[in-house]
Order: C-alpha cells, then sequence, then structure tokens
C-alpha cells in the first residue's frame, strides 16, 4: 500500500520511515507538494491525530494517516499532553518547551513521564487509531545532542541514557513512536488481507 504520512515534521518522517518495511510506501506532504499548515486545536492526541489525518484526507482523498505524540507528566497532572509543541507559547522552539518544562518541573521530585502516540489511518474511508506509550522519567538537566524535542531530558525506563543520548535504532527499543508504529503495520497488514 501507498500511505501519505501528513506531518510537517521531519523528526517524525525520519522515525516512521526507519520502523516500517519496504512494503508500506509512504509519501510525504512535500512528495505530494502540501505545504499548508495543519491545524491541532484540540486538548487530547486522539482528537488532534484525528483532524490531523482529516485534513488531509479532505484535501486529496487519498489514503494517509497522521500522528500527534505528547509528553504527559503526572506531577504536572498530564501536562503538557496534547501541547507539547507549544508549552511555551504558539510558535515556541523545542529548546523553548524544553526550558518551560525543566523550570515547571523544578524542585519537584517526583520525575515520572510517559510519551504517547496516537496515530490515526485513513483507510478506504474508514478511520482506525493504534497508539503507543514509552514510561520514563524527567532527567534535572539535559543530556544528548540526538532525537528532537524533549528528547535530551527524557530517560526511557530500563535505560540510563536519554533518548537524545541513543542512536535512532535505540530510541526505537523503547520509543511511544516505534510502539505506535508496529502497532500500525499489523493494522495495515490486516487490512490489505481483507
Ligand atoms: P506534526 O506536523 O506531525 O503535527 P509536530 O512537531 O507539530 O508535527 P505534535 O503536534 O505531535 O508534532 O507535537 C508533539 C511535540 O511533542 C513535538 O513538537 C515535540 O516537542 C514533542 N515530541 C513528540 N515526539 C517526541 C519524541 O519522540 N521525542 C521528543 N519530543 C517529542
Ligand atoms: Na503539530
Amino acid at each position: 500500500p501507498v500511505l501519505i504520512f501528513a506531518t510537517h515534521n521531519p523528526h517524525k518522517l525520519q522515525e516512521v520511515q526507519s520502523v516500517l518495511p519496504a512494503s508500506i510506501r509512504l509519501l510525504s506532504l512535500q512528495d505530494v507538494g502540501y505545504k499548508e499548515n495543519i491545524p491541532e486545536p484540540y486538548d487530547t492526541l486522539e482528537e488532534n491525530s484525528r483532524v490531523k489525518a482529516l485534513t488531509i484526507y479532505e484535501a486529496l482523498q487519498r489514503d494517509c494517516f497522521a500522528e500527534d505524540s505528547g509528553l504527559e507528566v503526572p506531577a504536572l497532572n498530564g501536562a503538557p499532553g496534547a501541547r507539547s509543541a507549544r508549552f511555551a507559547g504558539d510558535h515556541a522552539s523545542d529548546a523553548e518547551n524544553l526550558a518551560m518544562l525543566l523550570s515547571r518541573m523544578e524542585g519537584i521530585s517526583r520525575r515520572e513521564a510517559r510519551f504517547r502516540t496516537v496515530i490515526t489511518l485513513i483507510w478506504q474511508g474508514k478511520f482506525h487509531q493504534v497508539e503507543g506509550i514509552c514510561e520514563g522519567t524527567i532527567a534535572t538537566a539535559p543530556r544528548g545532542k540526538g532525537g528532537f524535542g524533549y528528547d535530551p531530558v527524557f530517560i526511557p525506563e530500563g535505560s540510563q541514557q536519554t533518548f537524545a543520548e541513543m542512536s535512532l535504532d535505540e530510541k526505537n527499543q523503547f520509543s511511544h513512536r516505534a510502539k505506535a508504529i508496529r502497532a500500525f503495520c499489523d493494522l495495515v497488514y490486516r487490512l490489505t488481507a481483507e
């Protein structure tokens, strides 16, 4: 199958490509010439993921999927969650969002957190969702240069390293996105076998 991945984030595209088998062909928004912004106006990953896929489906009428990801910190009542990309303001950079997280976590000893990815596939006009979760903790200072977003402060359960200290293959052994993509592959195989 050929699927359009509704994202403007090049890191996500690279991570998804690194997990998907060659039998599932991806087209990026760049490949299909779609340049507009994709709104994500809701408070949940489920709704934002759905509306991102729907936006591309309505524009192009082709099989497509989107993902919405967020970092959920219980000590911050689940923030930044669906606002992870805008934690420090509407056009905040990854560095500004990360600095905001560390400042909100200052003096807080309860540092557990989880990353969650929700993927919405629109296949032959029907909606399907899968998710992936990675439990971990928030470091007190950033470490490492790899990855993107909050990777320099997120330490997944089962490792001592932050995501930013890992290679992409190492991050894929733990990450929310890799787990979601594996569930997504199973879903796509099931649908194409029908
Ligand atoms: P889209 O075009 O797909 O919407 P985006 O960057 O706006 O790309 P989201 O709306 O899903 O993506 O925002 C998620 C934010 O959460 C993202 O900007 C990162 O700061 C953070 N994030 C998501 N996945 C991450 C990961 O694997 N590692 C670190 N931070 C991550
Ligand atoms: Na976004």
